[in-house]
């Protein structure tokens, strides 16, 4: 017997639109969820999105047997600059099966050992500039973040510099970027005939776009004239040279520029996201501050930090993942049934129909981790405890083969930048009073959270 979704009741015409406070992203669909429970309809216009935020349900909607990545109507928008890059393609689109196999061994882990080197080269950057900063200097988290997580992955993808931290603005862009991102969120809460006649935000999505392109183009006019030393090769050499070990074709230049954009925008918003979250976390809960110290005391001492010492900073690692766990900085994912199909026995769901996957509730699901789900405490990914997680709790990489391809990358460089950071400074809050305050463009990031930074007394 199959029963009704519950839906706000829409208003005429735009649906359920006022329903959702379009300030607090992602969070305005948790308050409808929170007040309709683990399975919502939510309408815009004439669009439906059923949005689920319990583990029972998202378990069920992960098998991949029945459901598949679909693209959200933000998503859609992104595509505009992203293309068929491998975030926004469709998975049938033979550019995203080609790309998916020339790119997963690029981010694979021999590769993630190759790239170490260009990590540690920009988190040494920064961690000198806070050094001479001093003692005194406010440190904006977000900001200086943002720069690390996207000269990292510039670095380490086309072995380009931003020179980010040399610089009072950032690259242009960064500008460019978050522009559009914001106005493909804005353009996905608008009707089609609106859009086309708010001119003055169009022009401005054109120059952006037209800017991220020529970004790309130029660095790779660059390589082109100055071909990468031999076994210095980068992502951006695979991406030019390699052919798909199943139809033997190569990516197409325009391709090509569509994967660099996705790289740095998917590479960098997210990771410094993640970092500033976890650094908010660390400055609320001394306790855990003490023994992640105490964990890089003991494995890096005075050396510098090498490949070799990551596997032994596991704590490190789980503070990354109850980071994540509070804090998805992708905060959702769509996917659809392939056929029509019933939801948890009762729910009936066409064909194509999008589902959102709401990470925020997901992760703080009671059923699925505990009456005291709200807390920060990494001991629940400790070895001993991770292995009781249910399946399917914990998404802030999305899921299957459509799931992240650079969670290695993000998570060896934050990881590397916090044992660095721990090793080196004593941090606090340079502002005890703090209130979480969250800025949400594609993703979400403490905003208006700075530190101070004292030097230890170590020699590495
Ligand atoms: Mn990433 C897909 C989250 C870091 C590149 N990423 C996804 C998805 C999530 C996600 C969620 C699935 C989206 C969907 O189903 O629609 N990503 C993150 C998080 C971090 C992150 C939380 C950091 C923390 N991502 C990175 C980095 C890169 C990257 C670093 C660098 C290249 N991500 C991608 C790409 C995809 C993706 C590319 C699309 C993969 C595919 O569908 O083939």
């Amino acid at each position: 017997p199959s029963i009704p979704i519950p839906q706000p009741p829409p208003h005429p015409l735009v649906g359920n639109l006022p329903d959702i406070d379009a300030s607090k992203g992602v969070f305005g669909l948790v308050e409808v969820a929170e007040q309709y429970g683990p399975i919502v309809r939510i309408q815009f216009f004439n669009r439906a999105t059923i949005v689920v935020s319990s583990q029972r349900l998202v378990n069920e909607v992960c098998d991949e047997s029945r459901f598949g990545k679909v693209l959200g109507v933000s998503l859609r928008e992104v595509r505009e600059f992203a293309g068929d890059g491998l975030f926004t393609a469709e998975t049938q689109e033979p550019n995203w099966q080609k790309a998916h196999r020339i790119l997963m061994p690029a981010f694979g882990p021999a590769a993630l050992k190759r790239m170490f080197d260009g990590m540690d080269d920009i988190a040494e950057q920064l961690l000198l500039k806070w050094e001479r900063l001093g003692p005194t200097a406010r440190i904006d988290v977000p900001d200086n973040t943002t720069r690390l997580t996207l000269d990292t992955i510039a670095l380490c993808s086309f072995s380009y510099r931003f020179n980010s931290l040399y610089r009072e603005d950032m690259h242009p862009f960064v500008g460019a970027m978050v522009r559009a991102l914001v106005e493909s969120r804005g353009r996905s809460r608008r009707l089609p005939v609106q859009n086309k006649i708010m001119l003055r935000r169009r022009h401005q999505l054109q120059e952006d776009n037209a800017l991220m392109f020529e970004v790309a183009d130029q660095i790779i006019r660059d390589r082109r004239r100055n071909p990468s030393p031999a076994g210095r090769e980068d992502i951006l050499d695979t991406m030019l040279t390699a052919a798909d070990p199943v139809t033997g074709e190569r990516l197409s230049e325009e391709n090509i520029r569509y994967q660099m954009v996705t790289f740095l925008i998917a590479g960098h918003e997210t990771t410094s996201g993640l970092l500033s979250f976890a650094l908010y976390e660390l400055l609320r809960h001394p306790d855990v501050l003490a023994t992640a110290r105490a964990q890089v005391d003991e494995v890096l001492g005075t050396e510098s930090a090498r490949f070799e010492h990551l596997p032994r900073l596991g704590y490190l690692d789980q503070i990354l993942k109850e980071t994540l766990r509070l804090w998805p900085t992708a905060p959702a994912f769509n996917v659809a049934p392939y056929e029509d199909t019933t939801l948890d026995g009762r729910y009936e769901i066409p064909a194509g129909q999008p589902i959102l996957v709401l990470l925020p509730q997901l992760h703080r699901d009671k059923a699925a981790w505990g009456e005291d789900a709200d807390l920060f405490n990494p001991d629940r990914f400790s070895p001993e405890r991770a292995a009781a997680i249910p399946a399917n709790a914990w998404k802030p990489f999305g899921n299957g083969q459509r799931s992240c391809i650079g969670r290695g990358f993000a998570l060896q460089e934050a990881m590397l930048f916090l044992a660095k950071l721990l090793q080196r400074f004593e941090i606090t809050s340079a502002d005890p009073g703090y209130t979480l305050q969250i800025k949400h463009t594609l993703t979400m990031k403490p905003e208006g959270l700075f530190i101070q930074v004292r030097r230890r007394d170590v020699r590495i």
